[in-house]
């Protein structure tokens, strides 16, 4: 378990409500339907960011890392599954709320898949309906062709779920730069220059780079949702509104993030370890 107060479903409980809670948390919307999840008649946008990538990677670090940094008023419990020795048996699921000033629920809810690789089946699954991807990436140069076959795995998946990888944005963090025989910052920079995703670097046991790729995954997923949906025009959310509302309720302090946005300090997350 990463998070104090949240909450966790046996691996070996019934199998029958393990499934229940898979397909109704993360098969919200068809598979072919690459389109927004807008209420109207709610008054409700529900965005949906899925942290992809091989085992062990750093997903679950990432969420726990924000769950602790998140306000507790805002964030719904931290929702995890899996293994006795810590490794996502099917998603793990943390949702933060916020109300637009045109009077809007904004659900932001956050998913990682389970990286091992007979889990494909469900890293599918989780996928469905993504409004943008964070690839969390080994850093260490042993990770290389893993990653790369992830890489390619999360490409199929998206064809697999009628998401065209050409208009989801995945943004790329290089998680574990603590670690010996990392690629060096001229290779990310290389990475960085030679794609059209954005490449943060990333030591998620101690948050760094953390915010920071939360930060550029809603840009992303802000603006493919206003390519298709046109946000600003028909709930009058704006990007700037959207960023600065999701991160209101998130503790930034000692990031490099805030300082980018120039953001004061908050109280931290009650219950944040
Ligand atoms: N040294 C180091 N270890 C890390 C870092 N981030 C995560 N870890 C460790 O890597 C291991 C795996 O982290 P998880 O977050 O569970 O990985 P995951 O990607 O969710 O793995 P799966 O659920 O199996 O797909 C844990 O022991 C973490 O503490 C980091 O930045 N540096
Ligand atoms: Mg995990």
């Amino acid at each position: 378990m990463h998070a104090s107060d949240g909450a966790h479903i046996s691996p070996h409980g019934p199998l029958q409500t393990q499934a229940s809670v898979l397909y109704k948390g993360a098969g919200r919307r068809s598979p072919d339907a690459d389109t927004v999840q807008l209420n109207h008649a709610q008054r409700e946008l529900t965005v949906k960011i899925v942290y992809y990538g091989p085992g062990l990677s750093g997903k679950t670090t990432n969420l726990a890392w924000i769950h602790s940094r998140t306000l507790a008023d805002v964030r719904g419990r931290l929702l995890t599954v899996e293994t006795h020795d810590d490794r996502t048996l099917f998603f793990d699921l943390l949702p933060v709320f916020f109300r637009s000033a045109s009077g809007f629920k904004v659900k932001v809810k956050l998913y990682t898949v389970p990286g091992q690789v007979i889990h494909n089946a469900t890293r599918r699954i989780v996928l469905q309906g993504a409004d943008a991807v964070a690839f969390v990436a080994d850093s260490r140069r042993t990770a290389g062709p893993e990653n790369n076959s992830y890489w390619k795995n999360l490409h199929e998946n998206m064809r697999e779920n009628g998401l065209d990888p050409a208009q989801v944005p995945v943004v790329i963090q290089f998680n574990k730069r603590d670690l010996p025989d990392t690629k060096t910052d001229e290779e990310m920079e290389e990475i960085r220059k030679k794609g059209k995703e954005p490449v943060v670097g990333a030591v998620a046991i101690r948050g760094a780079g953390v915010l920071e790729t939360l930060h550029e995954t809603l840009k992303g997923a802000y603006r493919h949702m206003e390519a298709t949906t046109n946000l600003s025009r028909n709930i009058g959310l704006s990007e700037e509104e959207f960023i600065r509302q999701v991160f209101a309720n998130i503790d930034t302090s000692g990031t490099e993030l805030a300082t980018k946005l120039k953001l004061g300090a908050k109280k931290p997350a009650e219950g944040s370890r």
